[in-house]
């Protein structure tokens, strides 16, 4: 099936996403995603950050929602 998530992932993205979401409003903020970054060993520096920020963020409203994590996860 290629890049298609099933339950399985999906959930255990959904382990990744809350674990990020330190505050959990529900969505990655800027500083979040900073830290998810740090801790997947991206190696990307702040400038790069803020270009994969922009990338993963398709509705440009600031902050990261679940199914845009996913989106980004499934193309990555
Ligand atoms: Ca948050
Ligand atoms: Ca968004």
């Amino acid at each position: 099936m290629g890049r298609t998530l099933d339950d399985d992932a999906l959930e255990e993205l959904r382990e990744i996403f809350e674990h990020f979401d330190k505050d959990h409003n529900g969505v990655i903020d800027r500083q979040e995603f900073a830290e998810l970054l740090a801790a997947l060993s991206a190696g990307m520096s702040k400038a790069e950050a803020d270009v994969g920020f922009r990338e993963v963020d398709t509705n440009k409203n600031g902050v990261i929602e679940f199914r845009e994590f996913v989106r980004w996860w499934r193309d990555h």
